[in-house]
């Protein structure tokens, strides 16, 4: 590697993905820039804290709705790779905030595919796509040909972040990819209001007689669930591909979420979740993706990559984490 092919942006560091991408890159030996947006308790590196003090990482403030940051941010560190993993990733708030989302997650693509261009670098380009494109997939599973149908302002951004790299790739032979990913998670790093890190903190503060019972939307909607380390290897395996491409990363099977509290209430010792589980309407969507099943196989032959935790384990680790964290 020469010195430029050490460095690397990650845009959304401080989130689940990003740190954990930022993290295995430094342990490669990169050098990570992690774009953060200044904030009254900045830095605050949220699930980044591993990252505080190691001089192989660096925060550069700055924002992703905001070309000019990322113009600065790429003329600096002339990135060998780009990551954009930053959004406003919560598909229930991007109803309430669906100008907010399109900046972020949809403008927030072609600013840093802009700036790189503005800059003159030849930079790898990975956009973190997602299953929500694809909408309800009735009895298919998701593959790179499945016609897009986003159902929430969150999908519909995410179309745009998803086409414009395209288009860079087209128009100005960029190396620009997509993973389109299913849902994945990490233990400990998740943030509370997704389902599954709900669920885990719930039976934690529920064993630790915290809280009484745990209230949740569509316990019928299916996901398909991965581990969040899995998932980020394979964004870095397609920025390492020969050439740019989109990839589908998935497990390839599909939980409900009742199926993720029967599991994780009776790992946790708690026994059935239906004495501790309510419906609150609050939490239905206006309009919902019933059912998300993902094809990896093209990611398998091209990349090599295949998830390594089964849906089973993921729950239990989740469950661990924070019955372990409340000191239960
Ligand atoms: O955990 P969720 O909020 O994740 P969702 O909406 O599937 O989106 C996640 O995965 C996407 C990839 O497919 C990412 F693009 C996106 O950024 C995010 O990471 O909800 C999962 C399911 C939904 O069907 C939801 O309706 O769980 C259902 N659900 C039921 N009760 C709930 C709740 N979701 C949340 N957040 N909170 C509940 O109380």
């Amino acid at each position: 590697m020469n010195s430029r092919q050490k460095t690397v942006v990650v845009t959304g560091v401080t989130g689940q993905t990003g740190s954990i991408i930022a993290e295995k890159l430094i342990y490669l030996g990169y050098k990570v820039y992690g774009l953060v947006r200044r904030s009254s308790d900045s830095p605050n590196l949220k699930c980044a804290t591993s990252l505080e003090n190691l001089s192989e990482f660096e925060v550069v403030e700055g924002d992703l709705t905001d070309l000019s940051s990322l113009i600065r941010l790429c003329s600096l560190t002339k990135p060998y790779m780009y990551f954009n993993c930053a959004a406003q990733s919560h598909v229930h708030v991007s109803f309430n905030e669906p100008v907010h989302t399109l900046a972020v997650t949809g403008q927030g693509v072609v600013n840093g595919l802009e700036a790189i261009r503005v800059s003159g670098i030849h930079t790898k380009f990975l956009q973190c796509s997602t299953s929500e494109l694809l909408g309800n997939l009735g009895n298919n599973v998701g593959t790179e040909e499945t016609p897009m149908y986003p159902r929430s302002p969150y999908g519909c951004a995410k179309l745009y972040g998803y086409w414009i790299t395209r288009n860079y790739r087209e128009s100005y032979n960029f190396f620009a990819s997509n993973s389109i990913s299913f849902n994945h998670e990490q233990p400990g790093k998740r943030g509370p209001q997704f389902v599954t890190r709900k669920i885990s903190i719930a039976i934690a503060n529920i064993k630790a007689g915290n809280q009484g019972y745990l209230y949740l939307g569509n316990l019928d909607a299916k996901r398909d669930w991965s581990l969040a380390s899995d998932v980020a290897d394979g964004m870095i395996a397609i920025l390492n591909h020969n050439k740019p491409d989109d990839f589908v990363l998935a497990s390839g099977e599909s939980h409900s979420v009742r199926e993720f509290c029967e599991i994780a209430f009776l790992h946790a010792g708690l026994g059935d979740y239906k004495q501790y589980v309510k419906v609150d309407p609050k939490f239905y969507r206006p309009c919902e993706i019933d059912v998300l099943i993902g094809d990896y196989s093209k990611a398998k032959r091209e990349l090599g990559w295949e998830p390594k935790v089964t849906f089973k384990e993921l729950v239990q680790r989740m469950v661990d984490y924070d019955v372990k964290l409340l000191g239960m």
